[in-house]
């Protein structure tokens, strides 16, 4: 047994010194990533782990800052009376899984470091299944080890990651151990300065997923063109088999089947045309359509939708028709109390509130959400603008950032480009105007068309200057975006937007005001001057509603925010209390005043009443 942990140690040491640099920026020792994982074969991993938490990486280095000997990924326990084991998480407390550990001990609340979880659990591997480790997030950094063996680190708290286990395995007991570190770092993504709670954990699933030997990795579909309803895409297979094969699409409602026979790399590019009797998708009719991989003994099921989205001059063509996106900004948080949103039921209670607010849209800020999140939404029939949490001003020329936000967008893109309510890649929030920026920034526009050129690409800018009442949006990023995005904050940050006020682009492209509002305490009251009253907040978001309806080229707009959200940046006492209150509906999910006033909005919008540029939305 001791020259058997003596082996390991040997063994795993040397891995970890060269896997475990003070700070990875990117993935390690990961498998490539498998998507559409609610349709696959998995069993759960989520529920109680032991925790354990290590302030000073105890478990993970010593007193010479080397990859310590005693770490606590072999999970050891004193098996004599003289043994020394200074860690044991059969006895130590247990968190849930998905969930964040802020809002689960309130020792963590405001805790940022390092916390070690450890999970057993029974499996019995078979002959010609493969088995992967799949978490759906981990914020932010995660080294992962089965049976004591490190197998993957992943950076980033907001996208999926997974690793293959095939032969890893035993028959029987086995267990993980992660430890997760959600420290802030400059040269992290998103950096130290940041308006939202860092909640650290396991915040998502956890699950093994099994798959034949070769198995349907990832696929791609769209359609492409409305007219010839020329349907394409790729689907990626994995496996000894994966080369020269057969893979079969079917799609039941249509009669449709057709097989497609892979490349060397494993992967069929294919097109077909849809019937003629296609539904498109849309947020008044979210059509979708079952769909059923499959290739050897896989298969994969779906459901998607199909729609075009681009851009025309100044507007935006849901389908070949104007589109005006009314929407609202979220964060991932739980609709009552704080906490991250992890479940189908916890998104369904956010989106719901949009769609009373009369959304056809929401912003999902700033980070990726969950894939719940994203398919809830596709159901409910909200576009969305997903975002990586590119934020503020990140470490424009550390290579390490740039290789980190790539692999996030990256991630984000291969986890959600089947999702037909997705329109907008967003590579990022109020980045100032350097040339560090713009180049980092064009880069991630590269890398984003070059993964998905179906779809539409943003960023959240910000004013330059305010001339005769009037504000410029030139940001140099504006030219590398399809829609632009841009943030502003009159009445509340800066002088209110009196009656002339006006809005301008040297752009001619479409706007969507990505964030504009005030905060408020709900149920507070008080006079339209007084700040933090609900009557403060409707006359800013009335103010703003005024000067959006000047703006002939305004195709989208969406508030900040849908939700009072925790941040850590709010500490005024009785308004804040660590709540960022820009919230239409308070952190106890009571809506306020302001609500009602946007909702009234987006009725005008609707129905026609309110034109942009001369250009009505109407049913
Ligand atoms: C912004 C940021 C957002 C903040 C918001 C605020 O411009 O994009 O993340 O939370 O302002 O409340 O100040």
């Amino acid at each position: 047994m001791k020259a058997k942990i003596f082996h390991w140690l040997f063994v795993s040491v040397g891995l970890c010194m060269a896997v475990l640099p003070a700070r990875a920026q990117t993935d390690t020792l990961l498998a490539p990533l498998i998507t559409d994982v609610p349709y696959r074969h998995t069993i759960t991993l989520n529920g109680s782990w032991h925790y354990i938490v290590d302030p000073y990486q105890t478990g993970y280095i010593d007193y010479r800052y080397r990859q310590t000997t005693r770490g606590y990924f072999l999970n050891q326990h004193a098996e004599h009376p003289d043994q020394l084991v200074e860690y044991n998480f059969e006895t130590s407390p247990a968190l849930q899984v998905p969930g964040d550990w802020n809002t689960q001990d309130a020792k963590l609340f405001y805790y940022e470091g390092t916390v070690w979880y450890e999970r057993d659990f029974v499996y019995h591997p078979q002959s010609g299944r493969r088995v992967f480790l799949y978490f759906g997030a981990a914020n932010y950094h995660a080294v992962v080890a089965l049976n004591g063996k490190i197998i993957g680190e992943h950076v980033g708290g907001f996208t999926p990651f997974n690793m293959e286990v095939t032969g890893q395995l035993r028959n029987g007991n086995n267990f993980i151990v992660v430890m997760v570190d959600n420290t802030r770092h400059k040269e992290g993504v998103p950096t130290n300065n940041f308006d939202w709670w860092n909640y650290g954990g396991l915040t998502r699933d956890v699950c093994l997923i099994e798959t034949p030997e070769t198995f349907i990795q990832d696929y791609f579909i769209h359609l492409d063109d409305l007219r010839s309803r020329q349907i394409s895409g790729w689907v990626q297979l994995n496996g000894p088999q994966a080369a020269r094969a057969s893979v079969q699409l079917q799609i039941p409602e249509w009669r449709f089947s057709r097989s497609f026979t892979t490349d060397v790399q494993g992967r069929a590019y294919f097109s077909f045309q849809a019937p003629a009797n296609m539904e498109l998708w849309s947020p008044e009719h979210p059509r979708l359509y079952r769909l059923v991989w499959t290739a050897g003994n896989d298969t994969l099921g779906d459901e998607v939708g199909f729609r075009t989205i681009e851009v025309k001059g100044n507007d935006i063509l849901l389908n070949g028709k104007s589109v005006f996106l009314r929407g609202v900004s979220i964060h991932e948080e739980a609709p009552f109390g704080g906490g991250r949103a992890y479940s189908a039921a916890q998104d369904h209670i956010l989106l719901q509130w949009a769609k009373e607010l009369g959304c056809n849209y929401v912003r999902l800020a700033h980070y990726p959400h969950n894939e719940a999140m994203i398919r809830e939404a596709e159901k409910m029939g909200l576009l969305v603008w997903s975002e990586i949490p590119v934020y503020w001003t990140i470490d424009w020329t550390n290579p390490g950032t740039l290789a980190n936000a790539k692999q996030q967008l990256t991630e984000e893109i291969t986890r959600d480009k089947n999702r037909a309510n997705i329109i907008i890649w967003s590579v990022g929030n109020e980045t100032p105007r350097t040339a560090e920026r713009l180049k980092f920034m064009k880069a991630l526009v590269e890398q984003a068309r070059a993964l998905d050129s179906t779809r539409l690409i943003s960023a959240a800018l910000q004013i330059s200057h305010v001339r005769n009442d009037t504000s410029w949006l030139d940001d140099p990023l504006g030219q590398y975006l399809d829609v632009l995005g841009c943030n502003i904050y009159p009445g509340w940050y800066g002088p209110s937007a009196d009656a002339g006020a006006r809005f301008a682009s040297i752009y001619q492209k479409p706007l969507i005001m990505s964030e504009f509002g005030a905060g408020a305490l709900q149920g507070y009251h008080g006079d339209s001057t007084q700040r933090w009253t609900e009557e403060f907040q409707y006359r800013v978001l009335d103010e703003d509603i005024r000067l959006l309806k000047t703006i002939p080229f305004l195709r989208g707009t969406t508030p900040w925010i849908l939700k009072d959200f925790r941040s850590p940046k709010r500490l005024l006492p009785f308004y804040q209390d660590g709540w960022n209150r820009k919230g239409l509906v308070s952190d106890r999910g009571v809506k306020k005043e302001a609500f009602y006033l946007m909702q009234q909005f987006y009725t005008d919008i609707a129905s026609g009443k309110i034109s942009f540029g001369g250009e009505r939305f109407g049913p």
